[in-house]
């Protein structure tokens, strides 16, 4: 049995098509379901629904051989115990800094200014400030992080960016392009080892469909 990670939404639509093009159609519709395991039309491929940031963590341990999870979860989790062998091109984004449009970010950051940010990115935040040299308090939150700077919990947010429009209807702007992210799909180290062959149909359907333009 291989067991593939995902989270309902944006990365399982889009992961789709992938998996279709090795073959593999799920059978339930997620929104529809209470399941938390659903078949596929191969009897030996399942797929678990997961939250977006433990998709990393099924796949280091082995509760998933394989996974589709964001540039962005996987930087904060940490790789260890995984392959990372491609770039699925999907779900794509930026990891931006964002403040509200009438804070002087350049300016705060020419002065020395000690800066609160607010982000569910505390690694990816932490180590991008401290390359830049600036000073930061690091605020955890979990979500809606365009609140932070509207009601003075923070100076500014690190976050995903898309088309631009949540920040744009919270009157924020982005300040810094930190990286572009995709999904990307993770290997269990030990999993391709001990199921070669079904792995690698997967991960090669995968590749080949990533590079049909
Ligand atoms: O929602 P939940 O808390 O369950 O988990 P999640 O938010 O981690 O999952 P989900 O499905 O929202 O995101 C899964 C992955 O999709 C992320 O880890 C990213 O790699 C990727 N992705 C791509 C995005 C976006 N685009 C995106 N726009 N994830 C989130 N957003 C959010 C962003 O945080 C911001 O609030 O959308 C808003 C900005 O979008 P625009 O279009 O208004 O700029
Ligand atoms: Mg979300």
């Amino acid at each position: 049995m291989i067991t593939l990670a995902l989270s309902k939404g944006r990365i399982f639509e889009e992961t789709m098509p992938l998996l279709a093009a090795a073959g593999i159609e799920v059978t339930e519709d997620p929104d529809k379901s209470r399941k938390l395991i659903l078949p596929t039309t191969r009897p030996d491929v399942r797929v678990v629904l997961v939250r977006a940031s433990d998709v990393p963590t099924y796949v280091q341990y082995g509760g998933a051989d394989l996974g589709v999870t964001g540039l962005d979860v996987l930087l904060e989790h940490g790789n260890q115990g995984m392959y990372q062998p491609l770039d699925l091109k999907i779900a794509a984004c930026r990891l931006s800094v964002a403040v509200r449009a009438d804070y002087d970010y350049a300016n705060a950051v020419k002065q020395g200014a000690r800066l609160k940010v607010a982000t569910k990115y505390v690694n990816l935040a932490r180590e991008f400030f401290a390359a830049k040299g600036v000073h930061v308090d690091l605020i955890k939150l979990y979500g809606s992080m365009e609140l932070a700077p509207l009601t003075g919990l923070a100076d500014a947010i690190v976050d995903l960016v898309s088309t631009g429009n949540t920040l744009k209807a919270n009157q924020l702007v982005e300040v810094e392009r930190i990286m572009d992210i995709s999904a990307r799909l993770v290997v269990n180290q030990a999993a391709l080892k001990l199921k070669r062959a079904p792995m690698r149909h997967i991960i090669d359907a995968f590749a080949s469909a990533v590079a049909q333009p």
